[in-house]
Formats: structure tokens, sequence, C-alpha cells
């Protein structure tokens, strides 16, 4: 098998290991295709330059964030980057509002002055500021969210998504370690991609698991198959009960792709092409979908109605977004901490 194949995940079907529902198979499916479908669209427009600046899409991830914020409680804090839409669907952020973001419209509380790949809403979504573009910032800053939760005697937890590249910076080994040695409340996602920016996992780390990692700081830690949302669940849930019973944090790895560039002006040139098609073989939305239809007991309608309800989503969110103003010119130094 070539590298690209992690061990142990060469499938191609799900197979739960809980009994779910229909509505919770629909739970689970919804948002990654939403979160799909919403981004297919964001890089049409993007080429179409209709939304300026970088646009990063997390297509190919859509079942770790969903698997493992479908979990949480509502008060708990996410911490997500770039790849983690659907996690804030799961969470209810209404699309309309994504995209006016990436559109740069005048919307609060921003007002145009941040990318849409970042929210920070602490009261109604539970979603932590994204106040530091340097990667691995977020790994101690949640582990500062999940000591506030200590100190308050809140059962809460933070989750933390990033990708493996954040895992080389001296941030990431500091927060691994104030969380460890204070027995913090912190889960780490790291989504192992395959590349950060263009440069293999193999290139800049000598060890062939970010898991093997975590072991330094005595932080447990499982590796799964990002694709299969089932696994995500499975191993997420194990992770989430050690966390919230305060035996510290807890570091889960999902082998993944991102099956776009590192942003929409990345055409993945170094990417091999069967790289490329055995990940598209296994692509996460495909395979919930297929096994809606052939084992979950949903009808093809049942499930097209749902693909057709996120496009309209997205109609919608496109229309809504270029509905609204560009911010006034005099509001450029508002709300900015220092000029
Ligand atoms: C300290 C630091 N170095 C470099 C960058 C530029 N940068 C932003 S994202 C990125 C790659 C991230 O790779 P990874 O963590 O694997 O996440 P992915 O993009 O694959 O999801 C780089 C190098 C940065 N933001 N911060």
């Amino acid at each position: 098998m070539t590298e690209y194949v992690p061990t142990g995940m060469d499938r191609q079907a799900l197979q739960p290991s809980e009994n779910l529902s229909t509505q919770q198979l629909i739970d689970l499916y919804r948002p990654m295709r939403l979160a799909r479908t919403f981004e297919t669209r964001l890089g049409r427009l993007y080429r179409q330059g209709k939304i300026t600046g970088a646009v990063y899409l997390g297509t190919g991830q859509e079942a770790i964030a969903t698997g493992v914020t479908s979990l949480l409680n509502p008060d708990d804090y996410i911490s997500t980057v770039a790849r983690n839409l659907a996690g804030w669907f799961v969470r209810g952020v209404d699309p309309r509002h994504v995209m006016a973001r990436w559109f740069g419209r005048d919307q609060a509380p921003s007002h145009g002055k941040e990318l849409g790949l970042f929210l920070a809403d602490l009261g109604q979504y539970g979603i932590t500021p994204y106040h530091n573009g340097s990667m691995a910032a977020w790994i101690p800053s949640g582990a500062g969210f999940a000591l506030a939760f200590r100190q308050r005697e809140e059962s809460r937890i933070n989750v933390a998504f990033t990708g493996d590249g954040a895992t080389s910076p001296g941030d990431f080994y500091e927060g691994l370690n104030i969380a460890a040695i204070h027995k913090l409340p912190l889960l780490i996602i790291i989504e192992n991609n395959g590349y950060a920016y263009s440069t293999p996992p193999a290139q800049q780390m000598p060890v062939k698991n970010v898991a093997d990692r975590s072991a330094a700081f005595g932080i447990p830690s499982a590796i799964g198959f990002g694709n299969d949302v089932f696994e995500v669940r499975r191993l997420a849930r194990t992770a989430i009960d050690y966390v919230r019973a305060g035996h510290g944090p807890y570091l889960l790895e999902f082998k993944c792709f991102r099956m776009r560039g590192h942003g929409e002006h990345d055409d993945m040139g170094y990417v091999p092409d069967a790289q490329r098609a055995w990940w598209e073989q296994r692509d996460p939305v495909v395979m919930l979908r297929t096994y809606l239809t052939e084992q979950g007991g949903l009808s093809e309608a049942t499930v097209a109605a749902i693909d057709q309800d996120c496009e309209q989503l997205v109609d919608e969110a496109v229309e809504y977004a270029q509905s609204l103003p560009l911010p006034k010119p005099d509001t450029a130094l508002q709300g900015v901490f220092k000029v």
C-alpha cells in the first residue's frame, strides 16, 4: 500500500457501532451536506471574482467536526479553524450570516472586518474567537478556556480542532503541557489531512502519527478514520467522557484528506493523482449518503429532499449576503483594538 493509505482504514462502506434513529442519522447527514453544498458554491463564487480575499474550505473533512460536535453539550465550547464549517452547522449557525461574512458585508459583530472562516460567538453558539492567526495558538488558548471552566467548577469542556501542520510549532506543546499538568477539560482534535499547505506529514514530523506526540505529555490518544462519521463518534464519545470526568486532556487524531487546495488559490499540483482518487472514492458525505439509503432505512426521495433543501439554503444565503450593504468607510477603525 502507498503511504497515503492510513493503516486499517481501507473501507468504503460505513457501519455504525450504535443504534441511531432516523432523525439522528438525518442530523448527522444534514450539516455535512450543507457544509459541502455551501463550500462548493463558495469556491465557485471565488472563481467568479465575487468574493475578494482568500477562500479556505473544509471539503472532505465534514465528518469530523460533525461527529464530534454532535456529541457535545450545548454549553461546551468549540475552537474551530478553516476546515470545521460543518461543526458550526451542527451548532445551528445560520448559513446566511456565514455567507455575508465571506462577502465582507456590513453585519454585526465585526462589520466586514473578519474573514468568513472565523466566527466568535461564545453566547449563542459556544464558538471561541480565532484571536490569533498563528497556527496552534488556539491549543494554549483552548487550555485557557478549559481552565476557566475548571475554576468555575463547571462540567463544560473545550474542544480545539486543528491540523497536522499545527502540531509542529511550539504553541502546540505549551498548550498540551499546561493542559496535562492541570488535568484541564480539553479535547484536542487533529485533522491529519495529508498536507500542511503543500508539506506532507512525513516532511514535518519524525513520527508516523500526531497521536505519538501526545504520549510525551501523558495525554491519552486514539487514531481513527476521519471520513467515517460513525467511527468519529465512537472515538469521540470515549474521549469526551474521559475529559468531562476530570481526568484531563485527550487527543484524537483523524486521518482524512483535504479535497481542495490549502485555499482556493492553490491548484494542489503537488498531490499525486492516485492519492486524490483513493480519497475521493471514500468521500465522507457520499459514504454517509450511501449508508442512509442502502442500510439506514431512508428512501432516496427523503435524502434527495435534504440535498435540495441545502441547495435552497445556500441560494438564499447568497441572495441575503448580496442584499446587505458594504461597510461604510468611516466605520473601518471602529472596534479595532489599536491603530
Ligand atoms: C506559526 C505559523 N506559521 C505559518 C502559518 C501559515 N499557515 C497557515 S495555515 C498553514 C498550514 C496548516 O496546516 P495544517 O495545520 O496541517 O492544517 P490544514 O491547512 O491542513 O487544515 C500555514 C503554514 C501560520 N498561520 N502560523
